[in-house]
C-alpha cells in the first residue's frame, strides 16, 4: 500500500521542499590524537555529480571542533563527488586526544554512503581498528549486549545531534532497556542529553546492577539520536551492528483488550484510559481519528505499540502523543524494523513524560483512509 503510493508522496515532498532538501547522517564517534586516528571514506554511488557535501565535527558537549585534515583545516569540510568517486578524509593526529562525533549532509537525492575507520596505535602496536558505517536518522535502535564484569565489555555512545532538530534544538531524554534472552525487561534507564551532547559509557556504568548479562538493548528517543555500540576485549574495540529498530515484543501486553468507544475524534471526546491497557480500535471511515486520554506524571515512561499483526487490517498507522497544551511529545509512523523484511506499517513510541499532565494518544491512518477493516490493537504501557 505504501509502496504503491510512494510516487505521489515523493512528488508532494519535492513540491513543498524543492531545492534545499538534504539528508543528514551521523558518525556517533570519532577520535584523533593520543594514538587515535580517524579516516572517513565518502563514495558517490549515483550516476551524477553531487555537490555541497559537508562533514562537521563536534565535541562531546556539542561545540564545533576544528580538525586538521588532508583537505583542509576547519570544523566543517565541504567537497563535491563525481559519479563513482570516493573522497578520503584523514584527520591528522594532533598531540592531544580529540573525540566527539561527526555529522555529514548530502543532497537528498544523492546516493552517498560513507564509513569511518577508527584506529588506535600505541608504540607501534595496533590495538584497535574499527570500521563503522554512517548511521541514518532514527528514533529507535537495538543491539546485542554482553556484560561479564570483566571482558568482553559492551560500550555505547549516544548523541543528540543539533542537526536533527536544527530549527529548534532541544534536550532529549533517551530510554535504554536491557532486555533478557527470554524477551523480558531486566531494567530501564533514562539518559537526558542536551542539544548537541555526546555521551560514551560502558553498559555497566549505565546499569550498575547489570551483573552477568547477555541479551539486547533497545534505545528509544523522541526526535532521533545517534547510537554506536562497541565490544571491548582487553585494549581492543570491535564494532557491534546497531539495528535501526526497537525490540518490540518486550512492550506488548497480554491483558484482554478494551473496546474503543466512538465518538473519540477530539480531545473533548477522548476515551479515558487508566493505567496500562490494550485497546481494540478501528479507523472506521476515511478521516477517522481515535483519541485516548490518560494522566501521567513527570518522568513516567509511556510505551505505545499500534499493531495490526494477525488482524488482516489495511491500517497504515501513525500514532502521536500530545500534552494538554496541544504540544506534540512524540510521534511515530513506521516502527523502524528493517524495511522489506517485516510489516512496516505498525507504529511504536516510547517516551518520557515531561510534566504532570493529561496526555492524549492519537491514532490515524497515514493515507487518511478507513473502513471497518482498518482494525488495530493499541498496547499502552505506563511505568
Ligand atoms: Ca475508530
Ligand atoms: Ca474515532
Amino acid at each position: 500500500m505504501r509502496t504503491l503510493l510512494v510516487g505521489s508522496l515523493l512528488l508532494l515532498t519535492l513540491y513543498t521542499a524543492p531545492a534545499l532538501a538534504q539528508r543528514t547522517v551521523i558518525f556517533p564517534e570519532f577520535a584523533s590524537g593520543g594514538g587515535w586516528s580517524s579516516e572517513f571514506f565518502f563514495t558517490n554511488q549515483g550516476l551524477s555529480q553531487a555537490t555541497g557535501i559537508t562533514v562537521s565535527f563536534f565535541s562531546s558537549s556539542g561545540g564545533a571542533i576544528s580538525v586538521n585534515s588532508n583537505i583542509g583545516a576547519n570544523s566543517t569540510l565541504k567537497f563535491a563527488l563525481n559519479a563513482g568517486a570516493t573522497q578520503l578524509i584523514k584527520i591528522q593526529s594532533p598531540d592531544a586526544v580529540v573525540s566527539g562525533y561527526a555529522i555529514a549532509t548530502y543532497p537528498a537525492s544523492a546516493p552517498i554512503r560513507a564509513s569511518v575507520i577508527l584506529r588506535c596505535e600505541q608504540n607501534g602496536v595496533l590495538y584497535t581498528e574499527v570500521s563503522l558505517a554512517q548511521q541514518e536518522k532514527g528514533d529507535h535502535f537495538s543491539f546485542p549486549v554482553e556484560n561479564s564484569g570483566t571482558f568482553p565489555k559492551t560500550a555505547l555512545a549516544l548523541v543528540n545531534p543539533v542537526a536533527y532538530n536544527s530549527s529548534d534544538p532541544i534536550a532529549q531524554t533517551i530510554i535504554l532497556n536491557l532486555i533478557k534472552t527470554d524477551g523480558t525487561i531486566q531494567s530501564t534507564q533514562k539518559v537526558t542529553l542536551q542539544p548537541g551532547e555526546h555521551l560514551a559509557r560502558y553498559v555497566d556504568e549505565l546499569f550498575p546492577n547489570a551483573g552477568v548479562f547477555a541479551g539486547s538493548m533497545s534505545v528509544s528517543s523522541p526526535f532521533g539520536v545517534g547510537v554506536l555500540a562497541l565490544r571491548q576485549e582487553n585494549n581492543s574495540f570491535y564494532p557491534i551492528a546497531v539495528d535501526g529498530g526497537p525490540v518490540l515484543g518486550a512492550f506488548m501486553l497480554s491483558s484482554a483488550a478494551i473496546l474503543e468507544i466512538e465518538p473519540n475524534d477530539t480531545e473533548a471526546t477522548a476515551q479515558n484510559i487508566s493505567g496500562s491497557a490494550v485497546i481494540a480500535g478501528t479507523i472506521w471511515r476515511p478521516g477517522d481519528q481515535d483519541v485516548y486520554k490518560f494522566t501521567g506524571k513527570a518522568g513516567d515512561i509511556v510505551s505505545v505499540i499500534c499493531t495490526t499483526l494477525g488482524l488482516a487490517s489495511n491500517l497504515d498507522s501513525i500514532i502521536e502523543i500530545w500534552d494538554s497544551n496541544k504540544h506534540l511529545i512524540a510521534t511515530n509512523d513506521q516502527n523502524g524494523l528493517a524495511p522489506n523484511l517485516y510489516p512496516q506499517n505498525d507504529s511504536f513510541i516510547q517516551t518520557v513524560l515531561p510534566t504532570d499532565d493529561a496526555y492524549f494518544i492519537r491514532v490515524v491512518d497515514f493515507w487518511n483512509l478507513g473502513d471497518p477493516k482498518y482494525v488495530y490493537r493499541l498496547h499502552i504501557r505506563l511505568q
